[in-house]
């Protein structure tokens, strides 16, 4: 299979490549290091020290195993681009990655909630016209996110929900709440990705994942030149990755909030598998289709609990919680129940949560432990008033399930004087 992997430098996009292209498919990866430029300009930088570039990647892929990957540096905002790419190298499929993913960048400012709208948004419209032009038949496997349905009080399907309403019934797109402005440029794919399957017949698979965990694959754990991206910082680190980072560090742990906020979680492992197993069955022409991806739920406080336990285990100083004050508008207390039996349908075998994997990721974290960066790890955005000085205070730790007294709102952290926009963060095509 001819697989065109879009944001095949970040987190998942590197390994998916790698994964691909051992099993004998034709990779063709592409990037415009949007991820690296936003750590460089926030002084920020993956755990894991990666390569260079695609270049250097792609080279040590072929050196280690013979096989080859395509790699194009290029901005998938920029028609050029990205018709080029269609028009060159025609897909069967293409596993979309290529967005900033970053809920708390997006609610910085007004500039980084712009860039990640026209960013995620114009990528995504950009490949469904190309897919348009140039590869009509090609199978779109895009990256949303569990985020788009938000915390709502009933269960959560997989994308579609059959309404009865005034004593008539339809099946529509499940009703959407998303978490940040972040989540509603995904919401927004969703609503064009689906608009042109309907009209134009394309074939479209939105795989609604949840938060990834994990730092290694079969892939990576070759050769250090393989290893992926790993961040932990408060705009990019995801809260599993970072409570397993703060608790090497001696960091307390910091659930936002009561922390009994719930979200569906995946090995990155399973993520691979996930998106082959989506690719190997194809969504029919016209055919939108959506999977929930993610293996288990668990609450912040669940996840808090279960890193200080292994840091016993694994022989670390055991960990401090310290619930601290939580920047994000989220339910703290609510019914989480969403459905996630349709890629388990296609053959996913789950890899669980366990201590045993914790131990494991404290084991690489420690490894690279020189390469630390201290201040970045409490939060500095809030959802109400944008980019703030890390200047809340942690919090004394309390049991697991109770509430901390009196969670104040984030309305006492002072804005810090003139947050310039960041100029660089654009990848320079003068959007
Ligand atoms: P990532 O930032 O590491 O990877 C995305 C890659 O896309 C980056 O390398 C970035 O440089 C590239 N990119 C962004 N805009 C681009 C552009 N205009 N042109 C070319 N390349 C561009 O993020 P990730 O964690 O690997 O996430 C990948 C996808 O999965 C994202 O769409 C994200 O929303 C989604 N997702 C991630 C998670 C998670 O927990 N990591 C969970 C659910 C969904
Ligand atoms: N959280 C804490 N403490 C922390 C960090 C986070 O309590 O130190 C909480 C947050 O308040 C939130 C939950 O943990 O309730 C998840 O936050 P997160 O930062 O791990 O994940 P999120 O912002 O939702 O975004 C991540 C990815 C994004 C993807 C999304 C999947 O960055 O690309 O879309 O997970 S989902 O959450 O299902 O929408």
């Amino acid at each position: 299979m001819r697989v065109l992997i879009l944001g095949g430098d970040g987190y998942l996009g590197w390994p998916t490549a790698m994964h691909f292209s051992i099993r004998g498919d034709e990779v063709h990866v592409v990037d415009n290091y949007l991820r690296r430029k936003m750590h460089a300009e926030a002084g920020t930088d993956s755990l894991t020290p990666i390569a260079p570039n695609l270049v250097s990647r792609v080279n040590a892929w072929r050196e280690l195993t013979g096989h080859t990957i395509l790699a194009t540096e290029g901005d998938l905002a920029d028609w050029s681009v990205v018709e080029r790419l269609f028009r060159d190298w025609t897909p069967d499929a293409i596993i979309h990655y290529g967005e900033i993913p970053s809920a708390p960048y997006s609610m910085m400012d007004r500039h980084r909630a712009a860039l990640t709208q026209y960013n995620n948004v114009i990528n995504t419209l950009n490949v469904l016209w190309a897919m348009h032009d140039y590869a009509p038949d090609a199978h779109l496997v895009k990256l949303g996110t569990m985020g788009e349905y938000g915390t709502p009080n009933i269960d959560i399907e997989e994308g579609w929900i059959e309404i009865q309403h005034g004593g008539r019934s339809d099946r529509m797109l499940y009703p959407k709440m998303p978490a940040s402005l972040y989540h509603c440029s995904k919401v927004h794919d969703s609503t064009n990705i689906e608009f042109c399957c309907r009209a134009w017949g394309l074939r479209a698979t939105d795989l609604n994942q949840g938060v990834v965990y994990g730092i290694e694959t079969e892939q990576t754990r070759n050769d250090p030149r393989l290893i992926t991206r790993f961040d932990y910082d408060d705009v990019h680190g995801t809260v599993l990755n970072r409570f397993c980072v703060q608790a090497v560090m001696g960091h307390p742990l910091t659930p936002y909030g009561k922390g009994n906020q719930t979200r569906g979680f995946l090995n990155i492992e399973d993520t691979l598998r996930c998106v082959e197993l989506a690719c190997r069955h194809p969504a029919a022409s016209g055919e939108f289709r959506v999977f929930n991806q993610f293996t288990e739920q668990f609450s912040v406080n669940e996840l808090a609990e279960l890193v200080r336990v292994a840091c016993v285990e694994y022989g670390l100083k055991p960990a401090e919680i310290c619930h601290v004050d939580n920047p994000r508008v989220e339910k703290e207390d609510h019914y989480y129940n969403a459905k996630h039996t349709k890629l388990i349908d296609l053959g996913l075998e789950p890899h669980l949560l366990s201590e045993t994997l914790v131990g494991h990721v404290f084991e690489v974290i420690e490894r690279h432990r020189d390469r630390l960066i201290n201040d970045h790890i409490l939060p500095q955005t809030t959802w109400r008033g944008g980019h703030q000085s890390a200047r809340q205070d942690v919090r004394p730790s309390v049991p697991a399930q109770a509430p901390p007294a009196g969670v104040a709102p984030p309305a006492g952290v002072a804005p810090p004087a003139g947050v310039a926009p960041p100029d660089g963060a654009a990848s320079g095509s003068g959007r």
